[in-house]
């Protein structure tokens, strides 16, 4: 498609005069960064122009606004992203060859941004994509981190954590903003003064301290219709000059204090994922973006509308899980006691604004912040808070008199403990879950008293994802292939994919589709040799399982089946098996020793079976280093076999799972998540469904009965399997090695609950499942005709699909359309 803003010549012109003014050099002596940030500022100068324009849009038409909080954005990298969606990658990718560079080079020297850690990180970037390519107006409100998601290093088998200095050549497409900062307020005391003239409580924070928040704005451009929508980043500095010359005046400990908390408060993203960890930093972080964050919307609002009144009908602040939580009591301290509401009416504003997501029903993931913290660090936001508890448990009792059970299990405040998701829910006018068995679980266990109280805040929206970012962008030659079939129009409506249904049974479709399958994975092949240093065999059948390192996700399961299948060929020689290649990919988060432990085993399973030369390379194993959302292209394109095995129940969605399946990779899976929907779609025949039910799940864990012992002791395989992992078998010079995960399995302490994923319970039917992947993809034909059915039954999981949903069922925003 031709580009109507680009001409090639002055982009050109425009690059090389980048490289003379930024570095004092001409192209052919600048480096490849060099090249990457000049080349990414002519790319900018364009977007500023959409970016200018859609504002101007945006203010004449006064669209109602989503600003979606989140304190993780996991972007990725901008460059190609860019290109494709201003229709001008082709151009672009012309006129650098015309300048002697590869465009593809020039990509990866971008750092990738890595402002979050998984699922719900990406899933944020993924909304924001399809948010301004469906042209409705919207904010990404986050935090600037210093060093992002951090990078790992393996060594001697063992992940090593190495900070991620992304800004350290600096970033080309933010844009720093320093008129909108705002001021951010901690700790102190509140004075309660009286107003006679108004007959008022004011309530003032004094001896707090306090930092400025800048905003870095991102540009997020739409596909092919010049909106240019905003993720606003906050970066955090001192403030040393006013407060030093009132009552502080001298006050030299104070200002150093200040400076700390600003240096301290963006300087990098927790590594947890689904872990709450309690640390202050992390509520210091969640209030600064969120106080920053709601300030510079509501002063947005009021600089158009006369009538704080109004917000609701312009602005919802979806809550991205609870980390924002506190955004609640923030707009409920701005209506109070800044705009002078009464807590009614600020009471009915603020539920009429705000919106809340789950993104996990695991119990260590929820936030409960100890009174003692929360109070000293939010004095003002914990009065609200407690005064939002008053009263929730009036309603409570109200509806349930007498009923002490629903109090204890509801109250926002229990326990010594600030309960965020309970404040999430009673402030916010929705709640969804993130897929639809997700959503199910919430109302009937999870959140079974809330769902019961207001059953019409309670509502599913099924995760997605970016078909530009994960085809367009990811797998070239398929989306060339798509577009070829059916046109072009899937890359805005990934319903139309469904057109390639017709061609899963045609032979010659399914051999070019097989083909390009070979040609992604020769790609990944040449990565793995690259970075791996291990050869493996295109021809193999590629298993991969890429995702945060979990036991809910059981990476154990995997590699323990891995042990069974190398331990049945070193047994019988004689049998035929298929060529296969696991990858794997993960982080773990820095302090999960357990999660660590089985990414060592994994790389020890690699060493003994990639180096056994009597299995005759017909069983490789990888772990792909720093798995990141760039190489993450690069494997969903060459998959052929998509690992989505978490305990049922467990994964609120997943995500992967759906740019697997986009990119025609079969799905061996549980029924958990959103995988329960993409066998709904593509059917059950053209997947791999084992193991137990979410239900027997839940069962086994209301109702006790699961005895891992019994497979231990009944089955010789699992035996086998367990053994080897305290009998130095892939750690001869350290035997005790993984003795935790053994452990871990089989909980031998009686004191021990048995193992709450129940990997022993699922071994046998997903080894089972594992063969039916075997043998089915031994039949060529039957294999392409399923993967073109995944690919072409993968329209539902498109995040335009999910954006669409929040917009009419929870946002209610209007369209803009910016004209020529
Ligand atoms: C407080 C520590 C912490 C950090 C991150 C707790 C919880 C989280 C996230 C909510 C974990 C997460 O990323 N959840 C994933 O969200 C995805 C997007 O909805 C889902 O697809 C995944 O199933 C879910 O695990």
């Amino acid at each position: 498609m031709i580009s109507k803003q680009f001409d090639k010549e002055t982009f050109k012109e425009s690059v090389k005069s980048n490289v003379r003014s930024l570095y004092r050099k001409t192209i052919d002596e600048a480096t490849p960064q060099q090249i990457f940030q000049a080349v990414s500022y002519a790319v900018k100068d364009v977007i500023i122009d959409n970016w200018l324009k859609s504002q101007k849009q945006f203010d004449k038409e006064d669209p109602k606004i989503v600003y979606y909080l989140s304190m993780e954005f996991l972007m990725g990298r901008a460059l190609g992203n860019n290109l494709l969606n201003l229709t001008a990658y082709g151009e672009v990718k012309e006129a650098l060859e015309e300048l002697g560079f590869d465009l593809n080079a020039i990509e990866d020297e971008e750092p990738d941004p890595a402002l979050g850690n998984g699922g719900l990180g990406r899933l944020a970037a993924c909304f924001l994509d399809s948010l301004a390519t469906l042209g409705y107006c919207a904010y990404g409100c986050g935090i600037r981190y210093h060093y992002g998601m951090f990078k790992q290093e393996i060594k001697d088998g063992y992940q090593i954590e190495v900070p991620d200095a992304w800004l350290k050549d600096g970033y080309p497409f933010e844009l720093r903003r320093p008129e909108y900062a705002k001021e951010v307020k901690f700790g102190g005391h509140v004075r309660v003064v009286y107003d006679p003239s108004t007959g008022r409580n004011e309530f003032v924070q004094e001896d707090y301290q306090s930092v400025r928040a800048i905003p870095y704005d991102l540009p997020i451009v739409g596909y092919n219709n010049q909106i240019v929508n905003t993720l606003r980043i906050w970066d955090s500095e001192a403030i040393n000059d006013f407060q030093l010359d009132s009552f502080d005046k001298g006050d030299y400990r104070k200002a150093v204090e200040q400076e700390n908390l600003a240096r301290n408060i963006v300087e990098v993203l927790y590594p947890n994922d689904n872990h709450y960890a309690g640390k202050e930093l992390r509520l210091k972080q969640q209030y600064f973006f969120i106080s920053a964050s709601i300030q510079a919307a509501v002063e947005k609002f009021k600089k158009k509308h006369g009538d704080i009144h109004e917000l609701p009908s312009k602005v919802t602040f979806q809550l991205n899980d609870t980390h924002p939580t506190v955004t609640v009591a923030e707009l409920m301290r701005i209506l109070v006691d800044e705009e002078k509401l009464s807590w009614e009416d600020a009471w009915d504003i603020t539920t009429r604004t705000c919106a809340y997501t789950n993104h996990t029903i695991m119990a260590e993931a929820l936030e409960k912040w100890p009174i003692e913290l929360f109070s000293r660090l939010l004095p003002r936001i914990y009065q609200i808070v407690e005064e939002i508890n008053r009263r929730f448990l009036i309603q409570i009792q109200q509806m349930y008199p007498g009923n002490q059970e629903k109090i204890k299990k509801m109250a926002i405040i229990y326990d010594g403990q600030v309960k965020m998701a309970h404040l999430a829910i009673a402030g916010s006018y929705s709640v969804n879950g993130v897929a639809r068995l997700h959503t199910e679980i919430l109302k009937n266990k999870e959140l079974k008293d809330f769902y019961e109280m207001m059953p019409q805040k309670f509502n599913n929206k099924t995760n997605g994802i970016t078909q530009r970012r994960f085809l367009l962008h990811g797998n070239p030659l398929l989306a060339d292939w798509v577009t070829k079939h059916i046109g072009r129009d899937w890359i805005t409506d990934l319903s139309q994919i469904s057109k390639l249904k017709i061609y899963a049974d045609d032979e010659k479709a399914q051999q070019e589709f097989m083909n390009i399958k070979y040609q992604n994975k020769l790609r990944l092949a040449k990565y793995i040799q690259e970075h791996n240093g291990i050869e493996v065999d295109p021809r193999s059948i590629f298993d991969v399982q890429v995702k945060r390192l979990h036991e809910y996700k059981r990476q154990l399961l995997n590699i323990l089946h891995v042990m069974y299948l190398y331990n049945k060929m070193k047994e019988h020689p004689e049998l035929d098996f298929y060529p296969r290649t696991f990858i794997f990919g993960a982080k773990a988060s820095a302090g999960y020793h357990r999660a660590k432990l089985i990414i060592k085993l994994i790389n020890s399973v690699a060493d003994v079976v990639n180096n056994d030369a009597s299995i005759k390379g017909k069983l490789k194993v990888v772990f792909i280093e720093n798995y990141r959302v760039s190489n993450a292209e690069i494997i969903f394109a060459a998959a052929d076999v998509s690992e989505q095995i978490s305990t049922a129940s467990k994964e609120a969605s997943g995500t992967g799972n759906m740019k697997f399946m986009l990119n025609g990779a079969l799905t061996i899976g549980t029924m958990d998540g959103a995988n329960v929907e993409i066998v709904e779609e593509v059917g059950a025949d053209n997947a791999f469904i084992f193991g137990l039910s979410s239900d027997e799940v839940i069962n086994f864990e209301q109702n006790g009965g699961y005895d891992p012992n019994f497979y231990f002791n009944t089955d010789p395989d699992i035996r086998n399997v367990l053994m080897q992992l305290i009998n130095g078998t892939f750690s001869p010079k350290d035997p005790e090695r993984f003795r935790d995960l053994y452990n871990s399995l089989l909980n031998t302490k009686s004191s021990d609950k048995p193992d709450t994923y129940f990997t022993l319970a699922d071994f046998k039917s997903y080894a089972k499942a594992q063969e039916q992947v075997e043998a089915a993809y031994r039949d060529q034909r039957g294999w392409a005709k399923s993967a073109i059915l995944n690919t072409a039954s993968s329209g539902k999981f498109s995040s335009d699909r999910t954006i669409q949903e929040y917009v009419d069922e929870i946002w209610h925003l209007d369209k803009v359309v910016v004209e020529d």
